[in-house]
């Protein structure tokens, strides 16, 4: 009976939903084998529900280099689509609403928008910290950094220099053709053995197969989505010519694909956004699926403000992220945030998870959340 009673109370009702399109300035351009961008357009998701709110934000990019949505087709589909189907529905748990959403096909990161903002939401009503409610410990989180291709050798070598000092775990560095082996090379005779991985954001086809396998020289963690975001066939052919680990990014949209590149044999590590997967549930199912596997995984980016680095770090103690993700100090990238205090990194290069009060443990600062915003609709 007290069980009972337990779950009518522990359900979530979303019963008005705010979007929000905003630019913030990036400190550094970031540059990756898609192009480079100054700054970053994304949305924001706010739920009321049940005299609480909660927070998303939306990872999806202003242009579909990285994946096919962007700002304007997310905005699209979360109102038109994904707002009506949440809206003044009791769920038992976050947990539901991804399979709740599914007549809505792909639009993962715009689906992942909503459904993270309730889990948020879920968590405020519940009292307790969103790591908590994801089956986390809430304990530090390893962290590593991106960065990005820059215009010379030598100032990739100052950069590597300049966040090694700041304690990060791990060192991943954007590689395209004409930027790989040469950086690489470079960066292990300055520093030797670092914790040193690339990401390729699928910039190679099979027909580079030697060349990437030049790479196997210099004992990197991985190298992340060396081929076509859609191909996980080919990347299995790639790595069994391979010594290094491949680790999927792009590819891996849904738990199943996960499981099946597992199988095929097509990755040996797996990175997990949840902008990517549709949500924290999804993204729980591809950590167990992997976790089953004896496959680790780790925690992506999507140069994200205060308010998605936040839900990323609590999804990241989860057991499973036994490697460090790039969830690395808020002011590499925004200053000031929309949170205060920002994101920052020890250190011993981890990053505390938030913990001011309960859901994503931050401090949202409303007013520059305005400043920074150039559209808002409120929907219910
Ligand atoms: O491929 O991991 C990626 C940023 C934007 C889009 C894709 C990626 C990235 C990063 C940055 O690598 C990670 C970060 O947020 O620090
Ligand atoms: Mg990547």
């Amino acid at each position: 009976m007290l069980l009972f009673a337990v779950r009518l109370i522990a359900s979530v009702r979303i019963e008005r939903l705010e979007l929000r399109l905003l630019r913030l300035p990036l400190v550094r351009h970031f540059e990756t084998s898609f192009g480079r961008s100054y700054d970053r357009l994304f949305l924001l998701v706010k739920l009321e529900g049940g005299g609480h709110v909660g927070w998303g934000e939306c990872v999806a990019e202003h242009n579909p280099y990285y994946s096919s949505e962007t700002t304007e087709t997310t905005w699209h589909v979360i109102s038109e689509f994904i707002a009506p189907l949440v809206l003044g529905v009791d769920f038992p748990h976050p947990r539901e609403i991804f399979a709740a959403l599914a007549r809505v096909r792909g639009h993962f990161m715009a689906k992942g928008a909503v459904e993270m903002a309730a889990w948020d939401l879920f968590a405020r009503q519940q009292q307790q910290p969103l790591w908590q409610a994801l089956g986390g410990n809430g304990l530090p989180v390893a962290s590593g950094v991106s960065i990005g291709i820059q215009d010379s050798l030598d100032e990739l070598v100052e950069r590597v220099a300049i966040e090694r000092e700041a304690g990060y775990q791990r060192i991943k560095i954007k590689i395209k053709p004409g930027w790989d082996v040469d950086a690489v090379e470079r960066l292990r005779s300055r520093f030797g053995a670092i914790p040193l991985m690339v990401d390729a954001n699928a910039a190679y086809t099979l027909a580079d197969a030697a060349h990437l396998a030049r790479l196997d020289a210099f004992e990197l963690m991985m190298i992340e989505q060396p081929l076509d975001y859609d191909d996980i066939a080919d990347h299995a052919t790639l790595q069994r010519q391979l010594a290094t680990p491949v680790c999927l990014d792009e590819s891996i949209t849904s738990a199943r694909l996960a499981i099946q590149a597992l199988e095929l044999g097509a990755c040996r590590i797996i990175n997990i956004k949840p902008g990517r997967l549709g949500g924290f549930a999804e993204s729980i199912r591809v950590h167990d699926a992997c976790a089953a596997a004896g496959v680790p995984v780790w925690h992506g980016g999507m140069l994200e403000s205060g308010i998605g680095r936040a839900a990323n770090l609590h999804l990241s103690t989860l057991p499973n992220f036994r490697l460090p993700g790039d969830i690395a100090a808020s002011r590499r990238y925004f200053d000031p945030d929309l949170i205060d205090p920002a994101i920052d990194v020890l250190p011993d290069g981890t990053v505390p998870v938030p913990a001011d009060g309960p859901g994503l443990g931050v401090h949202i600062v409303e007013s520059r959340v305005d400043q920074a915003t150039l559209r808002r609709v409120e929907i219910g």
